[in-house]
Parts: structure tokens; sequence; C-alpha cells
């Protein structure tokens, strides 16, 4: 079993491919809910859905989040009434976050919720919130602390941002499902995602960093020279002090990798690192990558 912990673009590109090459019962993802949000009475979890859409083989991958051919109508109407929603959501999407939301309010716990969804969807993966409690990733601007999703969508990106911080009522704590997955697997996989919105989130809940120093982990890095493929991963390691490259990213990983890959193409030397053309974009580069990765987890 592999395990890997992913965002919701680079590292599902990469799921994209193993779901083909490996069996698909054999493959856990931790995922990031870091920039979960409320909108109109209804839970958001981004990165969660753009997994669960891409098991379920309804993902959107024009755009890497929302269900493909969608319809808008709900949103349109809600708008013209004058409803602030500054994220566009999809009608089938809403219905997610409307089953979601519930669910919450009464109670129950979002990986079980998660994995409730995952049935509807007839997704044969396991998919794994982080966290059953909530935390945010709010950046710092002149604006005060605000959180990411309106930064990157409201704003475009087009602030300046000071700091990055997690904020919640409790520290967040990994689940026992996510432990178990990590201690049953034979390697552990940090995908091409944002080190900063995605994958730190992850690693800074309680527990995810010991289970990870007993097993191999293989990490795929999402720069190539100074810029991220897309995304706001650039200026976020700027703001939380690591330089915007491959070398950053390693070192935002904190001595936790075994096998670093980087791009082809990236001018960065990170020391000992493998090289492979890491730009997945279509269903055949995603496979590729996905093949040596699993080549890279034999040799560990
Ligand atoms: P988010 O939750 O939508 O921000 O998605 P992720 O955190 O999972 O992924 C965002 C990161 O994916 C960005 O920093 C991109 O550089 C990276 N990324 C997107 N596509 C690719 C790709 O094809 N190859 C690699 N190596 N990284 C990619
Ligand atoms: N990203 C956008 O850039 N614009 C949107 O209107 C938008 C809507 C949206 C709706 C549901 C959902 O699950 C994700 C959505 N995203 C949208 C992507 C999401 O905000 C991502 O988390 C960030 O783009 C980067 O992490």
């Amino acid at each position: 079993m592999i395990t890997f912990l992913s965002g919701g673009t680079g590292t599902p590109k990469l799921l994209r491919g193993m779901q083909k090459v490996m069996d698909r019962h054999e493959i856990a993802v931790i995922v990031n809910t870091a920039e979960d949000i409320w909108i109109s009475g209804n839970h958001i979890s981004p990165d969660v859905d753009t997994v669960m859409y891409l098991f379920a083989g309804i993902l959107n991958t024009d755009t890497w989040w929302g269900v493909r051919n969608d319809t808008f109508t709900t949103h349109e109407e809600a708008t013209r009434l004058g409803i602030d929603e500054f994220l566009t959501i999809g009608d089938k999407d809403r219905a997610v976050h409307l089953a979601r939301g519930d669910m919450l309010r009464n109670g129950m716990r979002l990986t079980n919720i998660t994995t409730i969804l995952c049935e509807c969807f007839g997704v044969r993966e396991t998919v794994l919130p982080m966290t059953d409690t909530e935390v945010t990733t709010q950046v710092k601007t002149d604006l005060g602390l605000i959180h990411f999703q309106e930064y990157w969508i409201r704003a475009k990106g087009l602030i300046e941002i000071q700091d990055v911080v997690r904020s919640y009522r409790e520290p967040p704590k990994a689940t026992d499902e996510a432990l178990a997955a990590i201690e049953a697997s034979d390697v552990v996989v940090i995908g091409p995602s944002n080190p900063i919105t995605s994958i730190l989130p992850i690693l800074s809940c309680d527990g995810i960093k010991q289970a990870l120093r007993n097993k191999p982990v293989i990490a795929v890095s999402p720069f190539i020279g100074n810029a991220p493929i897309s995304g706001p991963a650039g200026a976020l390691m700027r703001a939380a002090g690591f330089e915007p490259s491959s070398i950053g990213t390693f070192n935002c990983y904190s001595g936790l990798t075994d096998i670093f890959i980087q791009d082809i193409r990236d001018p960065v030397e990170v020391n000992h690192s493998s090289r492979f053309d890491t730009l997945m974009v279509d269903d055949e580069k995603s496979i590729a990558l996905a093949q040596e990765v699993l080549r890279l987890a034999g040799t560990c």
C-alpha cells in the first residue's frame, strides 16, 4: 500500500496516473483540509472534493476543481439575489457541500462523512481528510489576516502577503485513520502539491511527522526553477520564509524525505535528487511519473 499526501491539483495529477498502474484499493490519500470554507451555509472541502471526484471519474480536469460538465444555475441565481459567493459553485458540486454541511452540523466526523460520500461515488481508493478538527490557512496582508481562499480567489492573489498562519481552536490532530494508513504503507509519497498551503498543514497535524519517520518517504517537487507550475506557491513560500524553488521545497520537508524527485528541466540542483519529466500535461505523462515513483518505491 502507498499513502499519498495531497492538495487539490499537483498530487491529483500524479494520482490520475497512479490509479492506472496500481491496485486502486492499495492507494490511500491523506488530504489537506486547511483550505476548507463554509459558503452559503454549505461546507466546501476543495482538496478532498478534487481527489474524490478524480477517483470517481467525474472531475473537471480543465480546472482541477468541480464536477465535469456541471451547471451553475443556483450560483447564478443566488448571485442575482445578492448572495456573495466568491467561489463559482456548480450545482452538482453544491449538492456535495450541502450534504457535508448537514452531516457536520449533525456532529459527524469529516472522515466518516468523506467515506460516505466516496461510497456514493463508487470510489475504490481510501480518501482521508488529514484531521477532523477545523484548521484554516490564513495569510497576513495589509487588510489583516484573511482566509487563503479570500486571497487567492477573491483578491486573485494580487495583494502582498507578509506571512502565512494556520488558525484553529485546538491544535489539529491527525486522525487515527490517517496514522493507520501511514503505518500500513510500504512508502509514503508527498506529491507535487503546494508545500505551504497543502503539505505543511498535513505535516503539522499532530502525529504525522512522527509516523513518517518510520517510513520511506518520496517527495515530488512542484517547482521548476523559481516558479511553480501553477498557483500561488512562489509568493507563499517567500512569505513563509522559504526559497521558492525545489531547494526551498526540500527544506520545507525538514529532513523527512528519502528520495526527492525534481523535473529534468529544473536548473536548481537538490543534492542526490532523482530527475524525471514531472510536467503532467496529460494522462500519459501522469502514468509515466506514476511508474517512476513505483520504481523508486521498489528501491526503498
Ligand atoms: P491546490 O490545493 O489547488 O493548491 O493544489 P496542490 O497544492 O495539490 O498543487 C498545487 C501545486 O501543484 C503548484 O505548486 C504547482 O506547481 C503544482 N503542479 C501543478 N501541476 C503540476 C505538474 O504537472 N507537475 C508538477 N511537478 N507540479 C505541478
Ligand atoms: N478556484 C478558482 O480559481 N475559482 C473558483 O471559482 C473556484 C471555485 C471552486 C468551487 C469549489 C471547489 O471545490 C473549488 C473551487 N476552486 C475555485 C478551487 C479552490 O478554491 C482551490 O482550493 C484553490 O484554487 C487553490 O488551492
